[in-house]
């Protein structure tokens, strides 16, 4: 590390007021909304400055606060690097150290606006259902202390109790990660939690509160050290905390926002619509679907990247056979998309040799992930008489993938709030029948309809056995030419 760097500081600009608590302040959010809400108010104004909340744990707050918050965003494009500072987070709290201080600032009637990023996983809910798991210890917690939650869902809930009965306005809720109609799904798991509160708030928040659906798109790997380093080296200022992310970028989201207060999103590229949903299909599945097939089927491989993945010509036209023969046929295109260019854009997106995404950082979480990138597409093709053996045989690969040993016999480390359950749930089963059945059962992942559907369990097993005899490359090789 460069020691003789002088820190960044947070350019000395005035500081507009905060409108905004983000949760889950992590480095897609400060690559992707946190610029656009910066750019809207460099365009229009607004007291819409950021407080960020990191649930879990201090080392955000602690890396950005002796740079008063402000951060270096990255570009990386094929032509070059391009840094930019972002200096719209005027504080971060950190939940778990002060809860009471998040739900004072949840409570102030200058915000109006939450955003999230907490992952598929911070949503306390059943992937396969969209429910709220109320067994979720997170969940029994914050039902009985009031005072100091702990998850998403707790502070929102809660602070929104605060303002009921403060004769306050309901803030927007405005969920930035990758479920299908987030919206609507974490208004229905807010809606559940506070009516085993009270009832009275559940209905107040029902036709008071805006839960507005986003589709949200851009690929922001993990910094790395090297990064650090490098930008450092550049610009011979210190950032501890820079965020890295590929040129494009796409923000769709519901214009239903709580006194219609927001800032001016349109202003600065922000598409807003009436209706989400064909926009969230489209990325979930196009760009996510093939992310996490990639992911599991590569890492397999042995690759480390997805441009590593796709600069390997089996993976290359495997991707594409997903696109063509399987994913886009079963989707309905947003109005006015050509889904043909949009998967070649993506294919130009993954093959940037410039993002050093790891395949292992998109494995992570991949029972909550699976449902609403490839699920849904299986369920609907095998309706529509259609085998998707390559998303079927990347289901397969993840199956493989949460045993916990790669081809070469080595330990994967499998991260998943469900690691353990699969691990044991594939160790205790002998055979790839076996297996397969097994993991087939998690009814949190798998809805039943699909899970006993004769035809498709007997793909995956194929694949599954293809999997441990020929390996990851050889089959995908075969499926694309199937
Ligand atoms: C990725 C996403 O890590 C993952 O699971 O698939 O983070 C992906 O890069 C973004 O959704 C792109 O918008």
């Amino acid at each position: 590390m460069p020691a003789d760097r002088s820190r960044l500081r947070r350019p000395d600009v005035p500081r507009a007021g905060t409108g905004i608590v983000h949760l889950g302040l992590g480095a897609f959010y400060r690559a992707h909304g946190a610029i656009y809400i910066a750019e809207a108010m460099e365009k229009s104004g607004g007291d819409w400055g950021i407080v960020g909340v990191s649930l879990v744990r201090p080392d955000q707050r602690d890396l950005l606060r002796p740079q008063d918050f402000a951060y270096t965003a990255v570009e990386l494009g094929p032509g070059g690097e391009k840094p930019q500072i972002v200096s719209v987070i005027s504080n971060v709290l950190v939940a778990p150290e002060d809860p009471k201080a998040v739900l004072d600032v949840l409570s102030v009637p200058t915000t109006r606006i939450v955003t999230l990023t907490v992952t598929e996983k911070g949503y306390c809910h059943e992937p396969s259902t969209g429910r709220l798991n109320r067994d979720h210890p997170d969940i029994r917690h914050d039902l009985a202390s009031p005072g100091a939650p702990k998850s998403a869902i707790g502070f929102l809930v809660r602070a929104l109790e605060r303002r009921r009965a403060a004769g306050a306005k309901p803030f927007t809720v405005l969920c930035c990660d990758n479920l299908p109609e987030n919206g609507r799904v974490v208004r229905g798991i807010v809606l559940e939690f506070a009516g085993l509160v009270d009832q009275g708030l559940a209905e107040w928040i029902e036709a008071e509160a805006a839960f507005p659906s986003t589709m949200v798109d851009r690929i922001v790997p993990a910094t790395k050290p090297e990064d650090i380093e490098r930008l450092a080296d550049r610009t011979g200022v210190l950032d501890l905390s820079p965020v890295m992310h590929e040129p494009f970028r796409q923000w769709v989201v519901e214009d239903n926002f709580v006194d219609d207060l927001r800032p001016d999103l349109g202003a600065v590229g922000v598409e807003l619509v009436l209706d989400v949903t064909p926009y969230e299909h489209m990325k979930l599945r196009c760009l996510n679907g093939t992310h996490s097939s990639l992911a599991y089927l590569g890492y397999l491989a042995g690759h480390e990247t997805i441009s590593d993945t796709v600069a390997d010509p089996v993976f290359a036209a495997f991707v594409r056979r997903l696109w063509s023969n399987e994913i886009v046929p079963v989707l309905h295109a947003p109005p006015g998309v050509d889904l043909g260019a949009y998967t070649s854009s993506l294919f130009e997106r993954y093959a940037n040799p410039a993002i050093r995404h790891r395949t292992w950082q998109i494995a992570m979480d991949g029972s909550q992930k699976l449902p609403q990138r490839i699920l849904g597409t299986v369920m609907e093709s095998l309706t529509a008489g259609r085998m998707p053996r390559g998303l079927i045989l990347a289901i397969a690969a993840w199956m493989r993938y949460v045993g916990g040993l790669d081809e070469k016999g080595q330990p994967i480390d499998v991260r998943d709030p469900l690691a353990a359950e699969l691990r044991a749930l594939s160790d205790g089963a002998v055979g790839a029948e076996e297996k397969v059945s097994a993991l087939l059962g998690v009814g949190k992942i798998f809805p039943a309809d699909l899970a006993g559907h004769a035809a498709f369990r007997e793909a995956l097993v194929k694949s599954y056995r293809g999997l441990i005899e020929k390996g990851a490359r050889e089959m995908t090789k075969d499926v694309t030419n199937a």
